[in-house]
């Protein structure tokens, strides 16, 4: 999570989100379901890197969703530390028709070895879920794998929009908020400690002060 001061002298909240997976399984095409509600059937590949941001409230709270749309592409994998370097979201996608695309997962996460795990949010995302009657990855395996590494799990379809408002609009939004809540409660501890050293601080110099005073002699 980014904090930001804007034009408005309010602190803009930036949260960075990436989707990461083999080529094909819907990277794209989950964004821009998201994003504008629609889907195109007509393969266009993700060229390196492209952005896009969304405003949304949390609360009463602003905040920036950009999300990052990377390339699966083998040329643009070395790329991907980069890309990732502060991230706050990472979506692993794979097609549920499609076993090496799960299977890939693990070797996708070893790009993002070198980032502050703690700190970031992971969803595992089963694309295609429209295609059950050639599923190859079964729920409850993929389930199973996201509750190991504590990441959120969700099945959707970008092609007819199931599951994408329960990943987007719950399950992360709960995440966001939880982070949130907890920053600021950390903030106003750091506060509250600061305050306490102050006054701390200020009736020590008055007791040095008194003791200076003849007439405490
Ligand atoms: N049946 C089905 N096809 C999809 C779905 N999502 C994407 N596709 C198709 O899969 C292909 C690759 O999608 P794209 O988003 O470009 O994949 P990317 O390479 O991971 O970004 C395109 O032809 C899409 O129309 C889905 O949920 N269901
Ligand atoms: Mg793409």
């Amino acid at each position: 999570m980014n904090r930001k001061k804007n034009n408005s002298d309010s602190e803009e909240i930036r949260y960075k989100l990436i989707v990461i997976g083999d080529e094909l399984v819907g990277k794209t095409a989950i964004l821009n379901r998201f994003k504008n509600n629609q889907f195109n059937a007509i393969y266009e590949p993700t060229v390196g890197l492209e952005f896009q941001s969304i405003p949304i409230l949390i609360d009463d709270q602003s905040v920036n969703l950009l999300l990052y749309d990377v390339s699966g592409h083998q040329k643009f994998r070395s790329l991907i530390p980069l890309y990732a370097s502060d991230v706050n979201i990472i979506l692993l996608i794979y097609d549920i028709s499609k076993n090496d695309s799960f299977n890939n997962i693990d070797k996708w996460l070893s790009f993002l070895n070198n980032i502050n795990k703690n700190e970031v949010i992971y969803a595992l995302v089963g694309n295609k879920s429209d295609l059950d009657y050639n599923r190859k990855v079964k729920s409850e395996e993929a389930e199973k794998y996201a509750k190991s590494h504590n990441f959120i799990f969700q099945e959707v379809s970008a092609m007819n929009g199931d599951g994408i408002q329960e990943l987007f609009m719950n399950k992360l939004l709960d995440k966001i908020r939880t982070q949130l809540i907890q920053k600021n409660k950390n903030l106003m501890e750091d506060e509250e400690e600061k305050l306490k050293v102050n006054l701390q601080s200020k009736d020590d110099s008055k007791k040095k002060k008194r003791k200076c005073c003849p007439c405490f002699k």
